[in-house]
């Protein structure tokens, strides 16, 4: 343990904590820190900036839904949360590169505020909530940094290599009398975020933990008959219930029988709205997020706790891949290679279920693995669902089928934390594609592959911590088939098949 860590997990025990009561965990606000004085080590070793830097962050903003006065629920800024931890909305935060000094700004509330929001807190009040080192009003940020005397304000600008969005940039009334670099933070930042200290591990198995907790109770609570829905609410109400987990880190997807090959089922478009039939796989990607950091699981199974065995052929082929790539995963590991382990495994199953046929180097040559895995394996996981940093600079995406979906193309370091999501999917457009192009569907059986149209996907996605010399598995549900049909059969009172039962 070195000293800086020593010093901030005794911080951690006696400061102030985000906690919100019952079995919820605390999360000590050393945690964000230990992350300020990452970045500014980073910051200082880095020869493009200069002495009395000072980094400027603007946290998220309240909106409101369209052109109505009703208040959409907040959830802070990804990098704002990673550096304050500041559950507030309207804030800006600062931190002096050289000393670490951190001011937090605050919003100057209107009286009204007192009567329709609540209290009016003063500067103490959040100083001592966040434990930085001063906390003044945002209307105060010019004259407060202009007393500092920076050589330059450092701003964060940058592309989200996942969405090809840019970053806002922290702006106020005032800045152009300042020096302003906004190129040199966002690199440094999002490396920072990439390598999840103790802390952050901390609150990830915590996620993790819930997460499978209200994954376990949906695999208990589903019936034929029900909306997908309304396992969607179960999942959300244990989350919250019992998690204190007011968000869930991306949207449900709860795609049963053929909504299982619907990658992103779950959108407005496709709402989780179908009835759960005898004999659907039941494909459910769903990850509770605490103090903003995140989790992403899917458990696939079928809806009546017995596997066919075409569901099972799938199934044990794609556990197969989940459970190669985990043995295969420590750090120096290429991720594109892992990936191609995951395809080749699953090229080498679907062949000897009889779907694919001839010889799998062949095969991998064209692609084949992207058929049936368009996605990629896996994406860094942290206070973004796909979280930051998998392509700094020198880190190219590689421009194949199936391995241009990934994330990330980096080598693995300890202390990432990634999702293992393979998956195979029938999806009739990617079939009938490849079934067009004769170097593709001469590998495939046609016979046997209308046998599985309509079949849906099974993905088995796993969060891993990469440790010193493999992984942590964050992850904690049902896996192989046969431990699925016990849990099922014991949770639904039978010991087999409760399929009509339940009609
Ligand atoms: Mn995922």
């Amino acid at each position: 343990m070195t000293d800086r860590v020593r010093r901030s997990n005794m911080a951690a025990s006696e400061g102030p904590s985000f906690w919100l009561g019952n079995e919820t965990l605390k999360v000590p606000a050393a945690l964000f820190a230990l992350n300020r004085t990452r970045l500014c080590e980073r910051l200082r070793s880095n020869k493009d900036v200069p002495k009395k830097s000072i980094v400027l962050l603007q946290g998220g903003e309240q909106t409101n839904r369209y052109c109505t006065d009703t208040g959409v629920l907040f959830r802070q800024e990804s990098y704002f949360h990673w550096t304050f931890g500041v559950t507030e909305a309207d804030c800006y935060g600062a931190v002096e590169v050289d000393s670490g000094n951190s001011i937090l700004f605050i919003p100057r509330l209107p009286d009204s505020y007192a009567v329709w929001m609540g209290k009016i807190q003063p500067p103490e009040f959040f100083r001592q909530k966040y434990a930085v080192n001063e906390v003044r009003y945002t209307d105060e940020i010019s004259s407060v940094l202009a007393s500092k005397n920076p050589s330059v304000l450092l701003t964060l600008r940058g592309v989200n290599t996942d969405s090809g969005s840019v970053t806002r940039e922290a702006s106020f009334e005032g800045i152009s009398q300042f020096v302003v670099n906004n190129a040199v933070l966002h690199p440094e930042i999002a490396e920072c975020r990439v390598i999840k200290t103790d802390m952050e591990l901390e609150v990830l198995r915590y996620t993790n933990k819930i997460s499978s907790e209200a994954h376990k109770e949906v695999m208990k609570a589903v019936k034929i008959g029900m909306k997908e829905y309304e396992l969607e609410s179960l999942f959300q109400h244990y989350c919250y219930k019992r998690g204190g987990m007011r968000h869930t880190s991306y949207t449900c997807i709860c795609g049963s029988g053929h909504n299982s090959s619907v990658l992103h089922y779950g959108h407005a478009g496709a709402p989780n709205e179908k009835t759960i039939e005898d004999g659907d796989l039941c494909l459910f990607d769903m990850g509770g997020e605490y103090y903003c950091y995140g989790s992403d699981i899917t458990c696939t199974f079928p809806a009546n706790g017995k596997f066919t065995p075409d569901q099972r052929a799938i199934y044990e082929a794609v556990l197969k891949s989940n459970r190669a790539v985990l043995s295969a995963v420590k750090p120096g590991v290429s991720w594109p290679d892992m990936h191609r382990l995951a395809d080749r495994i699953h090229l080498e199953e679907l062949t000897k279920i009889g779907i694919l046929r001839g010889n799998v180097d062949d095969m991998v040559k064209v692609h084949l693995g992207a058929l049936f895995m368009p996605h990629g394996l896996g994406h860094l996981l942290g206070i973004d669902v796909h979280d930051v940093g998998g392509y700094p600079e020198g880190v190219e995406r590689i421009d194949l089928p199936g391995l241009r979906s990934l994330r990330t193309a980096r080598l693995l370091v300890q202390g990432m934390v990634l999702t293992v999501e393979p998956g195979i999917y029938f999806i009739d457009h990617l079939l009938d594609q490849a079934l067009a192009d004769p170097a593709q569907a001469c590998f495939i059986n046609n016979e046997v592959l209308s046998r599985f149209r309509g079949f849906g996907g099974v993905r088995i996605e796993d969060d891993i911590a990469v440790t010193a010399n493999g992984m942590e598995l964050l992850t904690c549900v049902p896996r192989t088939v046969e431990e699925i049909e016990s849990f099922m059969a014991e949770a639904h009172g039978v010991t087999k098949s409760f399929a009509s039962a339940s009609v």
